[in-house]
C-alpha cells in the first residue's frame, strides 16, 4: 500500500480500517532505511499511528502541521512526496533528518532544537484568525520531553488566552532521551493511570459522540454539556484546563482507527485543546521499546537481529570527548567536594550518566531547559559549588542571557562545557556549535578555552574548578579524541598561556581546539613537499597570549587562521584585532566556518566544505607560501 501513497491526498483514498496495514507497511519501510543509513529511530516508531492519522484527518499543507524538535518526522516525510528519496536522509545533499521548510511546503516549520512547536503553531493560527482563515487546523505535535522546557511552558500561558485555532498534541511516551525526568512527568503518569481521569476520558468521548451526531448546532451542545462537568474535574485538578486549554485524553496513541474518529472530532472544537496521546517509544522494534535511550539514534543494524554495527579497528581507539569530561568530572568531585554536575536532558549524550551514577546527589539532569540550567548553576555558585555545566554548543545558544546575566555579570564560577562544539555533521544547520567562540568572546570575564586533545581537556578541567576562576566556557567536538592513552595526572594551565606545537619558516598557523589535529597532519604533507610552517595551539581565545602573538606577529607576515567555529568574531577575528591594535602587518588568512547555513554531511565532508580540512590547508599554506606580494589581507 504505502508504494501507491506519495502524498497525504494518496491516503485520503484508502478507508479507515485500511490504515492499520499502512501503519505496518510505514514502520517496516522506516526500519528498512534507518538500519542501514542511520538517523533517529525510536521517536518516528511511535508517533507512526499518529503520524497517519494526522495526514489522514488534516487537509495538509493548507492545515499547518508542526513537529516539536522533528526527530520523530520520518513518516511525516514519507507520507509527503519524499518516500523515494528517504534513503538519502541526513547525507550529504540528501535530505533533512529534521522538517525544514525549503524541502517542502508540508514542513511548516524548521526544527531541530525543541519545544518550539506550541509557540510557531500560535503564531500560525494568530495570523489565520486575523486572516479569517476560521477553517484552519493548527497543530503542534510535542513529546513529554520537550514539553518540559520554559519554551512550552510560555507557549501555554499565551496559548489559554489566545482564541486561536490551535492543537497540542502530546505525545506521551515517558522518555526524553533518557528517562523524562520532572514533577510534569510525574503528573502526567499520574493522570494517564488514575481511575478518576480514564472516568472524565470517557464523559469527554460521550460529548464528542453528541457533537457529531447533531452537526451544525453541535457546538452550543457542547458547550451545554461542558459547562455542566466545568468547575468539577476539569478545572480543578488539570493542569492544562487551568490554563484554559481544553483537554482531552489520554488516549492510545497506537490506535489509529480511534485517533482518526478523535482528531475528526477535535477539527470542529474551536480555540486552544490539547489531546494526551500515550505512545511507547520504539514501538513494533522489540529491542527499540525495550531500551529506548540506546535506541534514540542507534547508528546502523541489523533489522532481524538488531546487532548495533560498530566499526572493528586493530588499534586500540582514543575515547570520545564526551566519556573523557564524564569520568574526569568524577575524577576531580572526589578531589573537590563543591563540584556539581548539571545536564538540561542529555545524561548519555553529554556522559554526565557517569557522574550521576557515581554521585546521584551531585549530578543534576533538569529536563530540556537550557536557561533553568545555566541559572540553577549559577545558584549553586553563589553558595561556593563548583557547577560544571554541560551543554552542547547548539543548545547553548537557548540559555545566552543567563550566561551573560546570571553568571558573567556576577562573575561567578560556573564551569561550561559546550559539547559537539564545531560543524556537528548529520544533524546539520540546527545542530552545528558553529558560534560559541563568538557569542562566549563578547561576554565579560568570561574565560574562552578549547583543547586540542583529551589531556589538554582535563587540564582544562582541572584548571577551571581552581578558586576564584569566575565563568569558564570549554569546548570540545562531538566524536573520538586522539589519544589512545589519555588518563595522564592532571596539571593547571596557566589562563590564557598558547603552546607552540611546531617551529617553522615562512608561514605560521594558528589554532583552537580540536580542528588543530588537521593542521598536524597537513604539516606533515607540507613537510614532505620541503614546506614548513609553524603551528600554534593558542588553547584560550580570551584571554589570548599576547606574548605569543608577538612572538608570531614579529616572526611572520603570513599567518592563517584555522578554527571549527563561525569566521565573523571568532578566534581569528580576536586575532586580527590583536593585529590591529599593536599595529603589525602580515597577510592573514581565516579558514572557519563561513556566514553562512551549512546543511549536513559528514563532519569531515564539511570541514572539507567549508575549506578547514587538512587537504584544504594544505592547499591555503601552499597558496600563501607561494604568493610574492605581502599585504594584509582579510579573507
Ligand atoms: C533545546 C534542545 N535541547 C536538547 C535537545 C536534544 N534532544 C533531542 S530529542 C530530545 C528528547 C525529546 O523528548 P520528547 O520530546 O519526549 O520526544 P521523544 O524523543 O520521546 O519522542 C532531546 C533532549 C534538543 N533537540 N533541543
Amino acid at each position: 500500500m504505502l508504494e501507491q501513497i506519495n502524498y497525504p491526498s494518496d491516503l485520503k483514498k484508502l478507508k479507515v480500517n485500511e490504515l492499520e496495514q499502512v501503519c505496518q507497511e510505514l514502520r517496516q519501510y522506516i526500519i528498512d532505511v534507518v538500519s542501514v543509513n542511520g538517523g533517529h529511530f525510536g521517536a518516528s516508531l511511535g508517533v507512526i499511528e499518529l503520524t497517519v492519522a494526522l495526514h489522514y484527518i488534516l487537509n495538509t499543507p493548507y492545515d499547518q502541521l508542526v513537529w516539536d524538535v522533528g526527530h520523530q518526522a520520518y513518516g511525516h516525510k514519507i507520507l509527503t512526496g519524499r518516500r523515494s528519496v528517504f534513503h538519502t536522509n541526513r547525507l550529504y545533499k540528501g535530505i533533512s533528518g529534521f522538517p525544514k521548510r525549503g524541502e517542502s511546503e508540508y514542513d511548516t516549520f524548521g526544527v531541530g532544537h525543541s519545544s518550539t512547536s506550541i509557540s510557531a503553531a500560535l503564531g500560525m493560527a494568530a495570523a489565520s484568525y486575523y486572516k479569517g482563515e476560521t477553517d484552519r487546523q493548527h497543530v503542534a505535535v510535542i513529546g513529554d520531553g520537550a514539553m518540559t522546557a520554559g519554551l512550552a511552558f510560555e507557549a501555554l500561558n499565551h496559548a489559554g488566552i489566545e482564541n486561536s485555532n490551535l492543537l497540542v498534541i502530546l505525545n506521551d511516551n515517558c522518555m526524553s532521551i533518557d528517562q523524562n525526568v520532572g514533577a510534569l512527568k510525574e503528573y502526567l503518569t499520574d493522570i494517564t493511570t488514575s481511575k478518576k481521569y480514564n472516568r472524565f476520558r470517557d464523559d469527554v468521548s460521550l460529548v464528542l459522540k453528541k457533537i457529531s451526531e447533531l452537526g451544525p448546532d453541535a457546538r452550543k451542545l457542547f458547550k451545554k454539556i461542558e459547562k455542566s462537568i466545568k468547575g468539577t474535574l476539569l478545572k480543578k485538578s488539570n493542569f492544562f484546563e487551568a490554563l484554559k486549554f481544553r483537554y482531552f485524553g489520554p488516549i492510545d496513541g497506537h490506535d489509529v482507527k480511534h485517533l482518526v474518529k478523535v482528531l475528526d472530532d477535535l477539527k470542529h472544537i474551536p480555540g486552544p485543546k490539547l489531546l494526551h496521546c500515550v505512545t511507547v517509544k520504539g514501538k513494533g522494534f522489540a529491542l527499540a521499546e525495550k531500551d529506548q535511550t540506546k535506541w534514540h539514534a542507534p547508528g546502523l543494524f541489523d533489522k532481524i537481529t538488531g546487532e548495533i554495527k560498530k566499526t572493528i579497528s586493530e588499534k586500540p581507539q582514543p575515547p570520545k570527548y564526551q566519556d573523557v569530561f564524564g569520568y574526569t568530572l568524577v575524577e576531580l568531585a572526589e578531589q573537590n567536594p563543591n563540584i556539581m554536575g548539571i545536564t538540561p536532558a542529555m545524561p548519555s549524550g553529554s556522559s554526565m550518566n557517569i557522574m550521576m551514577k557515581a554521585m546521584p546527589n551531585r549530578a543534576f539532569d533538569v529536563g530540556i531547559a537550557e536557561q533553568h540550567a545555566v541559572t540553577f548553576s549559577a545558584g549553586l555558585a553563589t553558595q561556593g559549588m563548583v557547577p560544571f555545566c554541560n551543554i552542547y554548543s547548539t543548545f547553548m545558544q537557548r540559555a545566552y542571557d543567563q550566561v551573560i546575566h546570571d553568571v558573567a555579570i556576577q562573575n561567578l564560577n560556573v564551569v561550561f562545557c559546550l559539547d559537539r562544539a564545531g560543524l556537528a555533521g548529520a544533524d546539520g544547520a540546527t545542530h552545528h556549535g558553529a558560534y560559541d567562540l563568538a557569542y562566549m568572546r563578547c561576554v565579560p570575564n568570561m574565560t574562552v578555552s578549547a583543547p586540542m586533545n583529551e589531556e589538554e581537556l582535563r587540564n582544562l578541567m582541572f584548571t577551571a574548578q581552581q578558586e576564584n576562576m569566575g565563568p569558564f566556557s570549554i569546548r570540545y567536538p562531538r566524536g573520538q579524541g586522539v589519544m589512545p592513552d589519555w588518563r595522564r595526572p592532571m596539571k593547571a594551565i596557566p589562563i590564557g598561556k598558547g603552546r607552540k606545537i611546531c617551529d617553522g619558516e615562512e608561514a605560521v598557523i594558528l589554532t583552537i581546539g580540536h580542528i588543530g589535529n588537521e593542521v598536524v597532519k597537513a604539516c606533515v604533507e607540507l613537510n614532505a613537499d620541503g614546506i614548513y610552517p609553524a603551528h600554534y595551539d593558542l588553547r584560550f581565545v580570551k584571554p589570548l597570549d599576547e606574548a605569543l602573538l608577538h612572538e608570531v606577529f614579529k616572526k611572520f607576515k603570513k599567518v592563517i587562521t584555522v578554527e571549527d567555529g563561525c569566521l565573523q568574531g571568532g578566534m581569528g577575528s580576536a586575532v586580527l584585532e590583536f593585529m590591529s591594535n599593536n599595529n603589525y602587518n602580515a597577510q592573514v588568512v581565516r579558514l572557519g566556518i563561513p556566514d553562512e547555513v551549512i546543511e549536513h554531511g559528514e563532519q569531515q565532508e564539511l570541514w572539507a566544505l567549508c575549506g578547514y580540512d587538512a587537504d584544504a590547508i594544505v592547499e591555503t599554506v601552499k597558496q600563501l607560501v607561494s604568493s610574492r606580494e605581502t599585504k594584509t589581507l582579510a579573507s
